[in-house]
């Protein structure tokens, strides 16, 4: 019998990917609005090799929106608060709807008067957090962004678990080139990498997480089922988390990671927190000689030996996923097939 072999992984455009998310959202409770602004997101995660917060992340929103706990229709209200200062209420919606919402009104804040700031408040954020500032950068901005999760890490010195992975972004253009762009947790790993490594029946590293007694482990089921992860550095990884709660919770109005209880919604998994922009026109302070003088320190950066830049890895996938398509595990790609194939909620 001739043996036919099931192949693993399918490649798909990132427009096919992006149209399946959206019908996807559309079939779970969101406005078309969010749908497309979710899809997006998502879709260039998955494209940019991001595992922990692309596809993966679907299962999550989904559970999150029928268990009532995001309004997955809401429509963000934007406040012009002062010159410099722009405020949104997520009305309890997602965060990159609110960004949306508010983005022309900060670019023109940020190059009138050189910075300007975004407060984005009542908001759930459950994805990476690169693609909130790296379109700024391709528009010549400087941008940073913070937002605070769930409480899952325990302060330095502390013993129970009290501030969120809380991830910082920042994103810089470059002379003809992409811009420089990290973005990384402030815990020693993100959640959702310590999910993966539980699935996938994988340790983490020492000094990561502890327990439900609070003892050191490197076994991330103990992790998930009671205990809490650390923060990256030791107290220098706490500190910065500290101020991600102050920026992101009490500057916007948003909850801190530790201020919310989703125990009433079985299935919630997005946290309800907030979000916090700066973005910065360097055109005002060095004009054309920021970009010059970004591309001196890479290459003083290269020629003392750190040849892999932060972002290097996102960009050589996404142009991988450019050429070849994004590639998915079959069953999966099936999986969101038969999710996007569901008959669409009334309308109303
Ligand atoms: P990583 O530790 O994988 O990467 C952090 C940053 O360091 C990235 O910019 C990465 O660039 C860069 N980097 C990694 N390795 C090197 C190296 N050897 N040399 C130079 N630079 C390097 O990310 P995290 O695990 O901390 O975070 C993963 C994702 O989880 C992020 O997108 C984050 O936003 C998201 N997250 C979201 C949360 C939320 O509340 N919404 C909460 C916590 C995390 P590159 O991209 O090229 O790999
Ligand atoms: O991976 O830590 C994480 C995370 C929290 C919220 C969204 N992602």
């Amino acid at each position: 019998m001739p043996h036919t072999t099931v192949p693993a992984t399918q490649h798909i455009a990132f427009a096919e990917l992006q149209d399946l998310l959206t019908q996807i959202f559309l079939r779970h409770g969101t406005s078309p609005e969010v749908a497309a602004i979710l899809a997006a997101n998502c879709a260039s995660a998955q494209r940019d090799g991001a595992a922990s917060h692309g596809i993966f992340r679907i299962p999550g929103y989904l559970s999150t929106l029928a268990s009532g706990w995001v309004n997955g229709r809401a429509v963000p209200q934007v406040q012009d608060v002062a010159p410099g200062y722009v405020a949104v209420d997520a009305g309890n919606g997602f965060a990159q709807p609110a960004l949306q919402a508010a983005r022309s009104l900060l670019i023109e804040k940020a190059r009138h008067n050189g910075i300007a700031l975004l407060a984005i408040r009542n908001s759930h954020h459950f994805a990476a957090l690169w693609p909130d500032v790296e379109p700024f950068a391709r528009e010549g901005l400087v941008a940073l962004a913070f937002v605070n999760s769930m409480a899952c890490v325990v302060p330095t010195g502390g013993h129970k678990a009290l501030f969120g992975t809380n991830p910082i972004a920042f994103a810089a253009p470059r002379a003809g080139d992409n811009p420089l762009v990290f973005d990384l947790a402030t815990s020693a790993i993100a959640h959702g990498d310590v999910q993966i490594a539980a699935r996938a029946g994988h340790r983490l590293p020492e000094g990561y997480g502890v327990d439900r007694h609070g003892q050191p482990t490197r076994d991330p089921a103990a992790v998930l089922d009671g205990g809490a992860l650390l923060p990256f550095g030791g107290y220098k990884g706490s500190a910065l988390a500290m101020m991600v709660e102050l920026l992101a919770a009490a500057l916007t109005g948003g909850n801190f990671s530790f201020g919310f209880d989703w125990s009433q919604h079985p299935g919630a998994k997005t946290p309800w927190t907030g979000e916090l922009l700066i973005v910065i026109d360097p055109s005002k302070g060095a004009g054309h000689s920021f970009t010059q003088r970004t591309e001196i320190l890479v290459r003083h950066m290269r020629a003392a030996g750190q040849d892999r830049q932060p972002g290097d890895r996102r960009y050589q996938q996404r142009a991988q996923s450019d050429r070849h398509g994004i590639a998915i595990g079959c069953e999966e790609l099936a999986r969101l097939r038969g999710l996007a194939a569901a008959p669409l909620p009334p309308a109303g």
